[in-house]
């Protein structure tokens, strides 16, 4: 059985949306999200660095992982029986890594910068110019996308694949963290993904 310890609408969106999409059957473990549980002996032990999801698979020796893309790998490899990835090794493969990759190392990246600034910096010790930037860079993110699903359904081609899950949920945090609507040539594409009844199943929608 895969547990995933997960607060609702946080990383662990991206395995719990592909165990859906698999229909492989998963537990969702509730987290205490406030800082000082994350900072607790008890949290710390399951994720060093305080933070969710944390991933448990009883089926195979108690395997844990506290990283979201790489549970999602983890669970296509064991579990996936070939679906929703290409090859492992083929040019397909690499760009479907590029993307998951992309998705969490550099687009996500300055928008968590976002959500670690507003905490840090509650208020007026708010730095409107930081904030700025990162907003630019996630921007940019955006718009790398644009022209790679400006002719297909979804970033590989006509076949949805993991690296949609890796990129819509992160396209669903510029919804939330950038002022304005999200680029209308990157609308149709997150219109796709969020329709999915795997992802709403995730959001709890
Ligand atoms: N790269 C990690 C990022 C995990 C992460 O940033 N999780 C957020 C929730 S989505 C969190 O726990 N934030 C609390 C914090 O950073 O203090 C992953 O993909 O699992």
């Amino acid at each position: 059985m895969i547990q995933i310890y997960h607060v609702p609408a946080t990383r662990g969106v991206r395995p719990i949306w592909l165990c859906e999409e698999l229909g492989l059957s998963y537990e969702i473990l509730p987290v205490d999200f406030s800082p000082e549980y994350r900072a607790s002996a008890e949290w710390r032990a399951m994720n060093p660095v305080g933070k969710v999801p944390v991933m448990i698979d009883t089926d195979a020796n108690d395997l844990k992982i506290y990283e979201s893309g790489a549970m999602v790998q983890y669970i296509l490899d064991r579990y996936g029986e070939g679906r929703l990835q290409p090859t492992p090794g083929t040019a397909e493969h690499a760009i479907y890594l590029q993307w998951s990759w992309f998705a969490e190392a550099t687009f996500a990246r300055p928008l968590g910068e976002i959500v670690n600034h507003f905490r840090e910096f509650p208020g007026d010790k708010t730095k409107e110019d930081v904030v700025e930037e990162m907003r630019d860079r996630a921007r940019l993110s955006l718009d790398a996308i644009i022209p790679e699903i400006a002719n297909k359904d979804y970033i590989l081609g006509e076949q949805f694949s993991a690296a949609d899950i890796m990129l819509g949920y992160t396209i669903m945090l510029c919804e939330k963290y950038l002022k304005e609507t999200l680029p209308e040539r990157i609308q149709p594409y997150w219109e796709r993904l969020e329709a999915r009844p795997a992802y709403r199943a995730a959001m709890g929608l």
